[in-house]
């Protein structure tokens, strides 16, 4: 499927010139030691029996640009008293000044635009200025064929600069070098332009992405986001007996959403990777000079970073409990805020964990930050299945990731910058009505207290367990 899509829009040569990486990439495989082979060969644990056949290639339309976002500080100033948040800059209800991307694929009906002259788009170019935090979060099942085409509409507060940026998908281990993002290896996106990125994954698992230009900048400013690659077993099931899931064709209401990889095993197996919700967490820090900084025509001095703000998807608690947003507004092209909290209208994805006693809950983990958070989910054991996209497994049989078992249970995650982890726990017993509430937060007590002590600002959700189906079954992570 990738060959074909290439082949639609560059040929062989022209690919090798216009990437002088993918060029030293190849060059680079024919003198590669043998036993590179082994280390670059997909990990997945038990191949599922086989894809379904090629499907439709996913299409998404993201744009890069600037904005503000919402974080409950009080007021912060810095040594010389000036006050960094909320900026003076900022619109009514926002105090930060970010770099972001935005989905608005469903702008274009979500056709794919064959040459994305798209940005003469009245709405689309209405989106200067008006990005989110975190980026969109997106999922895909593994063999699917997908097309994001990133458009850089460039900055609203600073015209002065003519940023370009890239789409890096950090860990996917199959990324030809024009499609990884990386500047000095391939190219990158000027202002006004479009480019399409091209993946094909093959390996289930949790990931990250973000803008790899000036990229202590652009990630600190907030151009980063989560993205999962759900495994074939979802479509087919396994012949140990674990159903086709929820959701996909032929699954049953009751089968489970999903599996974190191809386990190939029985639903009652230890090692089953089985889940009946589904939620991703990002997890970041913003120093607030360094945005204050970039908003007011100033340069950072990055060795001076220090945490201020401690994000769980793009907010900080008590914002995380707020509800999801509420999509695109298809007439304004802007994101329609969550209920009664016009101030997220930039923040939309919630970080508010629900389920019910017995279900089996997947949490994905990404440390995009630059410190080493410590999750702790207090009183409810978790179960890690993954780490950095690959099953807890050891090697087994054609050498993939099917042999011992490797997972390990605990209450805390020590996670450092780039590392992502998939935990499942099972929700405790509850009966009656309401729901018993359990804390997850970073451990690092400092990151819930920030700023100067006003307990606003960290890193804290809330686990709520109601009592067996209270709620309706899961459709879409994070609800
Ligand atoms: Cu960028």
């Amino acid at each position: 499927m990738r060959t074909s899509l290439l082949s639609n829009k560059f040929n062989r040569r022209r690919l090798l010139k216009l990437s002088g990486g993918a060029l030293a990439a190849m060059a680079g495989a024919s003198i590669a030691p043998a036993w590179s082979g082994r280390f670059l060969k997909p990990v997945s644990s038990v191949e599922a029996a086989t894809l379904q056949s090629p499907r439709p290639t996913i299409y998404r339309h993201f744009i890069a640009s600037d904005g503000w976002i919402s974080i409950p500080t009080g007021e912060l100033k810095n040594e010389q008293g000036v006050v960094l948040a909320p900026d003076a800059l900022a619109p009514t209800g926002k105090s930060t000044y970010v770099f972001g991307f935005r989905d608005i694929t469903d702008l274009e009906g979500g056709t794919a635009v064959a040459t994305p002259a798209n940005t003469t788009d009245a709405r689309v170019l209405a989106q200067k200025g008006n990005v989110q935090h975190s980026a969109p979060q997106m999922f895909f099942d593994e063999g699917d064929a997908i097309q994001i085409t990133l458009s850089n509409l460039g900055f609203a507060l600073r015209p002065d600069l003519f940023d370009p940026h890239t789409i890096h998908w950090h860990g996917f281990r199959n990324a030809l070098p024009l499609f990884d993002g990386v500047p000095e290896m391939s190219i990158s996106v000027a202002v006004g332009r479009s480019f399409p990125y091209y993946y094909h994954p093959t390996d289930p698992g949790t990931y990250m992405y973000h803008c790899h230009n000036e990229d202590v900048e652009h990630v600190q400013m907030g151009m980063d986001g989560i993205v999962f690659v759900r495994p074939a077993q979802n479509r087919t099931g396994n012949g140990a007996g674990a159903p086709v899931a929820r959701g996909y064709v032929g699954g049953a209401p009751t089968a489970p959403m999903g599996y974190v990889y191809n386990d190939g095993v029985a639903l009652n197996d230890r090692r089953s990777t089985a889940y009946d919700r589904e939620f991703g967490i990002f997890l970041n820090e913003m120093w607030a000079q360094s945005h204050f900084d970039d908003a007011h025509i100033q340069t950072s001095d990055w060795s001076d970073f220090h945490a201020d703000f401690y994000l769980m998807n793009g907010r900080s608690y008590p914002d995380t409990l707020a509800p999801n947003g509420g999509g695109l507004d298809l007439s304004s092209g802007s994101l329609v805020a969550p209920v009664g909290r016009p101030d997220l209208d930039s923040q939309p994805l919630s970080s508010l964990i629900q389920c019910c006693a017995g279900d089996k809950v997947l949490l994905r983990f990404v440390n995009l930050g630059y410190t080493q958070p410590a999750m702790k989910l207090a009183g409810i054991p978790m179960r890690i299945v993954g780490k950095d996209a690959t099953p807890l497994r050891g090697l087994g049989t054609g050498g993939l990731r099917n042999g011992a078992d490797t997972s390990y249970k605990t209450n805390m995650i020590y996670m450092g910058a780039g590392e992502s982890y998939d935990a499942i726990f099972t929700a405790p017993p509850k009966t009656g009505a309401g729901y018993d509430t359990y804390l997850l937060f970073n451990n690092s007590l400092g990151a819930l207290n920030k700023p100067g002590g006003t307990g606003l600002g960290g890193q804290m959700t809330e686990v709520r367990v109601y009592a067996a189906g209270a709620l309706p079954a899961q459709t879409a992570p994070n609800t």
